[in-house]
């Protein structure tokens, strides 16, 4: 049996996650706009296992005999400047929920909750690679600068993300 606190916490991780969706799908807007469609295809991958990583939570507390409430989700911001305006704005972002899975961590281990932990530590290895790859993105764009050649030539390597 989870305790009512993990399960509380836990339900406002998938607020968070399903938020961290509803973000991205924001920014995939942004790009079509732009007409980066390669960013956008890449933003929607991210966009969808952000949902999976909500749904994951979601099932988890079934699993342990708990319930959902899905709590509102606020408005994401909408006015970026550039690419590299998104990708820092998003890499910020999964350094947040990094920190709320450790949070999540924390408490999991506090309470001897060796079920929660093990299901936490596949959302640590998660973020590490999600921080990267963000990173990364961020690191070119930041390289880049206003060329436009290297911009498609990136929006092009991004479209072929599976
Ligand atoms: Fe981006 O990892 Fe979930 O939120």
């Amino acid at each position: 049996m989870i305790s009512e606190k993990m399960a509380k916490e836990i339900n406002f991780q998938i607020q968070k996650e399903l938020f961290s969706e509803y973000l991205y799908l924001q920014m995939v807007a942004y790009f079509k706009g732009e007409n980066l469609d390669g960013f956008a295809h890449w933003m929607e991958v991210q966009a969808k296992e952000e949902h999976n990583h909500a749904i994951k939570f979601f099932n988890y507390l079934y699993e342990r005999n708990s319930k959902v409430e899905l709590l509102s989700i606020e408005k994401p911001k909408n006015d970026f400047k550039n690419p590299l305006d998104v990708f820092k704005y998003a890499y910020q972002h999964e350094l947040t929920v990094t920190k709320n899975i450790n949070d999540l961590m924390e408490l999991a281990k506090k309470e001897n909750d060796y079920a929660s932990e093990s299901l936490l530590k596949w959302y640590v290895d998660e973020q590490v690679e999600e921080e990267n790859s963000f990173l990364k993105i961020v690191n070119f764009l930041e390289k880049i600068k206003d060329s436009s050649n290297a911009l498609y030539m990136l929006d092009n390597e991004l479209s072929k993300r599976e």
